[in-house]
C-alpha cells in the first residue's frame, strides 16, 4: 500500500490538528448526522485516553467520535478523492456528512476511504470518524469485555501495555488521478558491485509504465519500462546497517504519450538471508543490538510524535543500538522511513500479542482452557490475524530497514493447536514476501522440548526473564538457566538464535550494594550477567533488551505506574544501566558483541 505523497499528479492535505470529540454514551443516536454536541476537542494524532482528566473517557469501552470540517481543494475536479488514516485503534467507521462511507478493523495499519462520489471539489464536508478501542477474542490483539461488580463494562486484555485508543496517526485527504499507480513492490539484490532493483507495478488502467532510478545526488543510474522489470545498478552503494543509502525509484504511468500518474519510492539495495546459525545482511553476519520498543509517550499515549521520533533515534545512536523490534504492533510509517534513512534495522511485528492463555495461568503457565480453541484463538481470530498480517506486509515490504517479520509475540507455541493455527499464517507471509525471514517471540513456557512450531520459522527469538520472573534476584542461577536454555535450542535447531526480550524492572533512584531487585545496580548486573552468557555462544546473533523506555500498562498490582523495565525512563532519561550498555554496544570496553571489531 503506497503512502500518499505529493507528486506532479497527486496532492494531499494534512488533516491533523484539533477535532471535536465525544464518547458515545454522551451523544444522541446517529451523532454523525449533525455537528457533535460536545465541549471536548481532541488532538490528532494522539490516543484520546490521557488527554482528558475524566476517568469515564480514559476507561471508555465503546465508540468515540471525532469530527471536523474538511474542504476539498478546488483543483481536484477530475481526481479521485480519498481519506487516508495512518491508524484508527482498533476499529473505525467513517462518515461523510450523514453517510457511512467506509469501515476498517485493526488498530495499527493504515486504510483509505474513497469519498470521490460523496464530495465536491471546492466544497466543504463534515467528516466524522467513529473509533472503537474494544477488543474481543476475534480481534488482533485479543481481549474481552467484562462487567465489574459495580455493573460497569471493562476492557480486559492479555498484553502488558495500556490499551490506548483513538486516531494516533496522521489523517490525510489525498487525490489520485483516475488512471493511477496502485502499488509497487520492490525487491533488491547484488552480485559483486552490480545491484539489482526488481519492481512490479499494479495500476488502474494506463498503457505503459516507465521507471528511473536516481542515486542520492539525483543522477539517473538506471532506466526501464514495463509493468515489471529489473534495473541494473553499476557500482551500487548498498544499504547497510549504520550506513543507510537510498536511491529514488521514479515511476510514471502513461496513457498514450501522456504521463497520467507519477510516484517516487525510496529504495535501499540490500539482501537478507539466514544460513545455518547466521543472520546475513548483504552476505555478512549481522548481530542485533537494541531493544523492544513501544509507541508510548506521556499525554499522547500511542500518538505518533516527530520530536520523540527524532529523540528516540538519537538515543539509539548514543547507546550504540543498531536495531529494534516494533513490539507489539506495527509502528507509524514515519518510524520505518526514519529507520530507512538512518540505517537502523527493524524487526517488524504484528499486533498478535496475547495469544496465550498460559500467561493468564500465572508463572506456572497453566492455561485455564486451551488457547487454540473455539473459546479463544479460533478460526475467526486466525482470519483477523491473517488479514492484519497481509496489511502489515503490504504496507512495509518496500522498507530496507525491515529485515524480518515477527508474526506474534509470545503465543502459546507449546500448546496443541499452535501448529494448525500458525502454519497457514507462515505460508501466507512467505507468499506475500518470499525475501524476508520469519520469526515469533518465544514465551518462557515454550521450551526447546515442548515448542511445536519452531521448524516453520527461520530465527529463534527468545523472550526470557531469568533473574526476574524466574530466579528473581539470583543472577547466579539465572546464568545457569539461561546457558542451558540457549544450548537446548542450539541443539534442537540449526537456526540463528537471539534474545528479543530480557529485562528487569528498575525504579530510578533506588540503589543498593547487594543484588536487590528494582535497583539501578541490579538492572546493570542483570544485563551484564546475560551478556556474559551470550558471549559464550557463537550461534547467538542478537540482544534486544526489554525495554527501550518505561511505558504505560493496565492498572495491574505488579505495575507501579507502568512497566519500569526501560533503560530510559518514560521521559527518556537514562538509568545507570544505559552507561553499561553503551560501553558494550559501542565497543568501548574492547570487542563489540558479535564481531571481531575492536
Ligand atoms: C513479556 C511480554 C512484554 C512484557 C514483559 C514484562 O512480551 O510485553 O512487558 O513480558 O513482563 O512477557 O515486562
Amino acid at each position: 500500500m503506497l503512502k500518499p505523497i505529493a507528486t506532479a499528479t497527486r496532492e494531499l492535505v494534512n488533516l491533523d490538528g484539533v477535532w471535536r470529540f465525544a464518547i458515545d454514551s454522551r451523544l444522541p443516536e446517529s451523532p454523525w448526522t449533525a455537528q457533535l454536541d460536545t465541549p471536548l476537542e481532541a488532538a490528532v494524532p494522539a490516543s484520546y485516553n490521557d488527554l482528558f482528566t475524566d476517568p469515564e473517557i480514559r476507561n471508555h469501552v465503546g465508540w468515540v467520535y471525532y469530527q471536523r470540517p474538511v474542504r476539498v481543494p478546488r483543483g481536484w475536479t477530475d481526481d479521485r478523492v480519498l481519506l487516508r488514516f495512518g491508524a484508527a485503534t482498533h476499529a473505525a467507521r467513517v462518515y461523510v456528512d450523514d453517510r457511512l462511507i467506509g469501515e476498517h478493523i485493526g488498530g495499527y495499519t493504515p486504510f483509505d476511504v474513497d469519498v470521490t462520489e460523496h464530495v465536491t471539489a471546492g466544497a466543504e464536508f463534515r467528516l466524522t470518524v467513529a473509533v472503537s478501542g474494544d477488543l474481543s477474542n476475534e480481534t488482533v490483539p485479543p481481549g474481552k469485555i467484562e462487567v465489574t461488580g459495580a455493573g460497569r463494562r471493562k476492557q480486559v486484555y492479555y498484553h502488558d501495555f495500556y490499551n490506548y485508543a483513538g486516531l494516533a496517526r496522521s489523517v490525510w485527504l489525498h487525490s489520485l488521478p483516475q488512471v493511477a499507480i496502485d502499488d509497487i513492490v520492490v525487491t533488491t539484490g547484488h552480485v559483486g558491485t552490480v545491484g539489482s532493483v526488481h519492481y512490479v507495478t499494479h495500476t488502474t488502467g494506463g498503457d505503459e509504465v516507465r521507471v528511473r532510478l536516481r542515486d542520492a545526488r539525483g543522477v539517473i543510474v538506471a532506466e526501464g519500462s514495463g509493468r515489471e522489470g529489473t534495473l541494473e545498478v553499476q557500482d551500487v552503494t548498498l544499504w547497510k546497517p549504520g550506513a543507510a543509502y537510498l536511491y529514488d525509484l521514479e515511476i510514471e504511468l502513461l496513457t498514450g504519450a501522456a504521463v497520467v500518474d507519477t510516484y517516487a519510492l525510496p529504495v535501499g539495495v540490500r539482501t537478507v538471508e539466514v544460513r545455518g546459525y547466521e543472520f546475513l545482511i548483504n552476505g555478512e553476519p549481522f548481530y542485533f543490538t537494541g531493544f523492544g520498543k513501544h509507541e508510548d509517550t506521556p499525554v499522547r499515549g500511542k500518538g505518533h510524535d516527530n520530536a520523540y521520533l527524532v529523540h528516540d533515534f538519537q538515543l539509539l545512536e548514543w547507546i550504540g543500538a543498531n536495531s529494534f523490534r516494533t513490539s507489539h504492533y506495527p509502528y507509524a510509517e514515519e518510524v520505518l522511513e526514519f529507520a530507512d534513512r538512518h540505517g537502523i534495522v527493524v524487526i517488524d511485528e504484528t499486533a498478535a500479542v496475547g495469544l496465550n492463555m498460559g500467561v493468564v495461568g500465572g508463572l506456572a503457565g497453566k492455561p485455564p482452557f486451551p488457547t487454540f480453541s473455539e473459546q479463544y484463538a479460533n478460526d475467526r481470530t486466525q482470519g483477523a490475524h491473517a488479514q492484519h498480517l497481509r496489511e502489515l506486509i503490504e504496507r512495509d515490504r518496500n522498507h530496507p530497514s525491515v529485515v524480518m517479520w515477527c508474526i506474534a509475540n509470545e503465543p502459546a507455541s507449546n500448546e496443541d493447536g499452535a501448529r494448525e493455527y500458525f502454519e497457514p499464517l507462515v505460508n501466507l507471509a512467505r507468499e506475500l514476501d518470499p525475501t524476508r525471514p520469519l520469526t515469533y517471540a518465544v514465551v518462557l513456557f515454550a521450551t526447546f522440548t515442548n515448542d511445536q512450531i519452531i521448524d516453520l520459522f527461520d530465527v529463534v527469538s527468545l523472550n526470557r526473564y531469568y533473574g526476574w520472573y524466574v530466579a528473581g534476584g539470583d543472577l547466579e542461577t539465572a546464568r545457569e538457566y539461561l546457558a542451558r536454555d540457549l544450548q537446548g535450542w542450539i541443539d534442537r535447531v540449526e537456526k540463528p538464535i537471539m534474545m528479543t526480550e530480557y529485562g528487569a524492572d528498575t525504579e530510578p533512584g533506588v540503589h543498593s550494594v547487594w543484588d536487590k531487585v528494582w535497583t539501578e545496580e541490579y538492572q546493570t548486573a542483570f544485563l551484564e550477567a546475560h551478556h556474559e552468557v551470550f558471549d559464550r555462544f557463537p550461534q547467538f546473533v542478537g540482544e534486544q533488551v526489554w525495554n527501550f523506555a518505561d511505558f504505560a500498562t493496565d492498572n495491574g498490582l505488579h505495575r507501579v505506574d507502568g512497566n519500569k523495565k526501560g533503560i530510559f525512563t518514560r521521559d527518556r532519561k537514562p538509568k545507570s544501566a544505559a552507561t553499561s550498555l553503551r560501553r558494550r554496544w559501542r565497543g568501548l570496553d574492547g570487542r563489540k558483541p558479535g564481531t571481531t571489531e575492536h
